[in-house]
């Protein structure tokens, strides 16, 4: 049966995406070709197209409205462009953690790259008790390389303004900027949580001094362009095993906060650490330690080998400008460790808790450590110390 492509914009099926990879000649004639829809992300439609040697592509393609809730919320076909272009400009910089790009297309809001099926998702991974015992090295390494050489200490500063116009993203940063960092500090209707949470959601609500730390966080998101982040950094956007990782899905990508990148997939990690008992707790940690730690030396080194900054040789700014980094990052870290227990979209670390109360006595220590984050952020200057919150919020709830 033969299937024509359309030229305006449609939604892939099974059988078109097969179709899609014969046309562009991706695999041999008459090969036989299986495809399956494995999209399981809140947004797009992922294609898993392989044959019978087991040799793939993935197609992704960004749907005209946010797939978690509906056609009801429109949203921009142009963060599939911001995805293929992230990935390209960061493929020369972290070759090995980012997945190879096959093939772009603006029209069809598509993005086709490499078959990642060897490799699981980090959040699935470590849910079913799995280590990735080099993800941290990995992430530490690819948060500094692809934050310095994008941000006024190792980017040409008309190069970075230049590229800055190419990343402006404003639909994506909204949903941040709306579900991250305003909706769950307030009573929005995007808030979804169980009634027993009643109680310490109507404390945050409530609690001033919270609010103006997240108000000064998202004033921060809002305008403070500091490097080209990924903008999504939490443990589904990343695909790993014993020895590879990839990160994906840089949709959300823009010029903000470094903290918030490296926030995120510090709270990522938190957020499947309050889930363990203290036996199996310290193998997750490690990845908080060892994220922070490649973070600092790696940034470190291509600060002192690969500035374009006269200021970078000014004693003192280096130590000045990592500071910053960490307090937003411990900061935006509660951010995302409260909306992913309140707000609109969780995660399955906190959902396939089971017994029902004990998922309920987890959320209820999810968000007190949240709060605590964000109001310690100014004090807190080590992982070791976020972990030492984590035990004193756990003694105490
Ligand atoms: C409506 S989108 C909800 C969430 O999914 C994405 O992965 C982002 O994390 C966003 O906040
Ligand atoms: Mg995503």
């Amino acid at each position: 049966m033969s299937i024509t492509l359309k030229t305006s914009y449609q939604p892939l099926t099974e059988k078109t995406a097969i179709a899609l990879a014969q046309q562009l000649e991706f695999f041999p004639s008459h090969t036989e070709l299986h495809c399956r829809e494995i999209g399981d992300g809140n947004l797009n439609l992922v294609f898993h197209i392989q044959n019978n040697d087991q040799h793939g592509i993935i197609i992704k393609q960004a749907l005209p409205y946010a797939k978690v809730v509906g056609e009801s919320w429109p949203l921009t076909l142009h963060r599939a462009t911001i995805e293929g272009n992230y990935l390209k400009n960061s493929v020369p910089l972290v070759p090995g953690f980012v997945p190879k790009v096959y093939h772009t297309d603006k029209t069809q809001a598509l993005t086709i790259i490499e078959d990642l099926s060897h490799l699981e998702i980090v959040r699935s991974g470590f849910i079913r008790g799995k280590d990735f015992p080099l993800l941290s090295l990995h992430i530490g390494k690819y948060l500094a390389t692809t934050l310095f050489f994008t941000s006024d200490f190792g980017l040409n500063q008309q190069e970075k303004k230049v590229l800055q116009q190419e990343f402006s993203n404003p639909e994506l940063c909204k949903i941040t900027e709306d579900l991250v960092l305003t909706d769950p500090f307030f009573n929005s209707e995007t808030n979804n949580f169980e009634p027993e949470l009643s109680d310490s959601v109507a404390e945050i609500w409530n609690n001033n001094t919270l609010k103006l730390e997240v108000a000064k966080l998202k004033y921060k998101f809002l305008t403070n362009g500091e490097a080209l982040l990924h903008g999504d950094l939490h443990t589904g956007s990343i695909f790993a095993s014993d020895t590879e990782t990839k990160v994906i899905d840089p949709e959300f990508a823009f010029f903000g906060p470094v903290g918030f990148d490296i926030g995120q997939f510090f709270a990522n990690i938190l957020l499947q650490a309050i889930t363990r008992t203290e036996v199996n707790k310290d193998v997750i940690l490690s990845h908080l330690h060892q994220v922070w730690e490649t973070f600092e030396k790696t940034f470190t080194e291509l600060w002192i080998t690969s500035s374009v900054e006269a200021f970078t040789k000014t004693e003192g700014y280096l130590q000045h400008v990592l500071r910053n980094f960490f307090k937003d990052a411990v900061g935006y870290a509660g951010c995302e460790v409260i909306r992913r227990t309140i707000g609109l979209a969780h995660v399955a670390d906190l959902e396939e808790i089971k017994p029902y109360e004990k998922k309920i006595a987890t959320k209820k220590l999810a968000l007190a450590f949240g709060q605590e984050l964000i109001l310690q952020s100014e004090k807190v200057t080590s992982t070791q110390e976020i972990e030492a919150l984590l035990n004193k919020v756990t003694e105490e709830i």
